[in-house]
């Protein structure tokens, strides 16, 4: 296994013993659940919670940390994966979804976030991912067309530090890969015009269609010039200029050449740097049957830049603010 990779399999059984001692209902109590879930956090193997640290702390080149392992429940166990959201606040815990509360408390604080546009709703730390029939078949939007590559909230001016993706389910194909394009990897791909247009360069980024006065501002690259973090997408960033078209897909190009696609397992937790990586899914297959594809997510704040203040607590909804 990669350096970006940790077995988790040697420590199920802890895990699971872990995960047992959280409450049975987590949208019963969210405060509650969360603060439980940190608490747990502190009492991970250690192996894996310097694992953990070190790439809290520093990151890696490939701007993803892998969990591998994880005691997800056999899959007769599971309940049909949902086609609706948000799930019955009644439902009973599962494992994936502990494992997501409990590496996100070791993280940082697991954090819901009002988006700006439509999900005012439906503000949760937790997400389920799930292809849906009605975008089946001639729009396809969540399964049968590529998620092309993209900054979590990237519109948001206090956009999460991690994403994290459990998997209770894989796709019946194997083909739902994620798709890690890590900046680390790309800087050196691209000219230093490029890279200073990046830099300097104030896009616009428009976050809801009905709206033509919903806009942030975005720089691409931003942070340290020698190891910059990233915010891209490249449907909503709007180029203006040549220039502005040359460098988006100057950046659109090196991120896709250092692609790493990352197939998620059942027992499998992505946490994707979502400073130092944009991503994407690659198309696949959904076949209705109750056996697809089927994640929890959840964002992480961390006091990376000085982002979050004492108040702050894992659970709380971060309001809308756009990015200036
Ligand atoms: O389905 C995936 O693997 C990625 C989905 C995604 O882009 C996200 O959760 O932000
Ligand atoms: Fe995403």
């Amino acid at each position: 296994m990669s350096s970006s990779t940790i077995d988790c399999a040697p420590y199920r059984a802890e895990l699971l013993a872990l995960a047992s001692t959280l409450p049975r209902v987590p949208r019963a109590d969210p405060y509650a659940f969360f603060e439980d879930a940190m608490r747990l956090a502190d009492r991970l193997p250690h192996e894996l919670r310097d694992g953990l640290d070190d790439f809290n702390a520093n990151g890696n080149v490939t701007g993803y940390l892998l969990l591998r392992g994880l005691p997800v429940e056999p899959d007769d166990e599971l309940p049909p994966t949902p086609t609706v959201s948000p799930p019955p606040e009644d439902r009973p815990l599962l494992n994936m979804e502990a494992m997501l509360c409990i590496v996100g408390g070791a993280l940082g604080l697991l954090t819901a976030y009002d988006q700006g546009y439509g999900n005012r709703r439906s503000i949760t730390v937790l997400h389920e991912l799930f292809p849906t029939p009605e975008a089946h078949p001639l729009s396809g939007a969540t399964s049968t067309t590529q998620l092309e590559f993209h900054t979590d909230l990237s519109h948001h001016a206090h956009q999460p530090n991690y994403i994290l993706l459990s998997c209770s389910r894989g796709d019946h194909e194997g083909r739902a890969a994620t798709l890690i394009g890590s900046i680390r990897k790309a800087l050196p791909l691209l000219s230093d015009e490029v890279r200073d247009h990046l830099f300097d360069r104030v896009f616009t980024r428009r976050f809801d269609a009905a709206d033509p006065g919903a806009i942030a501002r975005v720089k691409p690259l931003y942070g340290d010039r020698d190891d910059p973090y990233v915010s891209f997408n490249r449907s909503f960033l709007s180029a203006e200029t040549p220039q502005d078209v040359a460098a988006l897909d100057a950046l659109s190009a090196a991120l896709t050449a250092v692609t790493e696609p990352v197939l998620l397992t059942p027992g499998d937790l992505l946490i994707i740097d979502n400073f130092r990586i944009a991503h994407g899914r690659a198309p696949f297959t959904a076949r209705w049957d109750g056996k697809d594809r089927w994640l929890h997510r959840a964002y992480v704040r961390t006091d990376r830049n000085g982002q979050l203040s004492e108040a702050d607590r894992a659970g709380d909804v971060v309001p809308f603010v756009p990015r200036r």
